[in-house]
């Protein structure tokens, strides 16, 4: 059986968003907003666009147009600076397995990730000639909960959505693979992704058993 796998990016693969958070921290800091890293959680798959006008939100600002897109740049600015430092070691615990095995069964892999840094962090940790397909923020018009992104990446992998399985980290990319019919598989706490098929802490928990029975359902 040939299914499509998509992974999201950052919080399934690489822990980014810590580095997002010391970005917008900065970011906030510089127009006089407390940033919390509870409200860092809410940013989880959301865009950028989307992320700056939450925080702006949060403390009761409006700027002109040109002041939001000078903040945009550096903001992703001072992101990038931590990307650049990455490497392998970066990649979240038993990705590297996962992906392996799935290589073993010959099923294709995908990126399905609101990130438009995408391409240079997996390069960053070495990972870029894994994938089969890349979405990436760049692709898509519509931001997760829309669909949008898994389905490209169906596309591209010339797989049926309801043959598609993705691993994601946000509610809104649990749910955006909802609304895509395909199976929706949580990484991280399950009273947060209670809406996903499954759930799972990390990808320590995820055997090859379990790989197998995605394959042949
Ligand atoms: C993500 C992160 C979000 C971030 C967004 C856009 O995607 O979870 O926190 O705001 O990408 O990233 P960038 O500023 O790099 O374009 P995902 O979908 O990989 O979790
Ligand atoms: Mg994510």
């Amino acid at each position: 059986n040939k299914k499509g796998f998509i992974f999201d990016l950052d919080g399934v693969i690489v822990d980014t968003a810590k580095y997002h958070f010391l970005a917008w921290q900065k970011l906030a800091k510089s127009i006089g907003i407390d940033f919390s890293h509870e409200q860092n959680e809410q940013l989880k798959g959301v865009s950028r666009v989307k992320s700056l006008e939450k925080i702006l939100a949060w403390g009761n600002k409006t700027i002109s147009e040109d002041k939001f897109n000078a903040l945009m740049a550096s903001k992703n600015d001072d992101y990038l600076s931590f990307i650049a430092k990455m490497n392998h070691e970066e990649i979240l615990p038993d990705v590297p397995k996962v992906l392996n095995y799935l290589k073993t069964q010959n099923q294709p892999i995908s990126l399905g990730s609101a990130s438009k840094n995408a391409r240079q962090i997996l390069e960053k940790v070495d990972l870029l000639n894994q994938f089969d397909a890349i979405v990436d923020g760049n692709d898509v018009s519509k931001a997760k909960p829309d669909p949008e992104v898994f389905l490209i990446a169906a596309k591209l992998l010339n797989v049926n959505p309801k043959d598609c399985i993705v691993f994601e980290d946000s509610v809104a990319g649990v749910q955006a693979a909802n609304t895509a019919n395909m199976i929706s598989i949580g990484i991280g706490e399950e009273n947060v992704l209670h809406e996903a098929d499954y759930v799972f802490s990390n990808f320590t928990e995820i055997d090859t058993a379990f790989i197998d029975k995605l394959i042949k359902r």
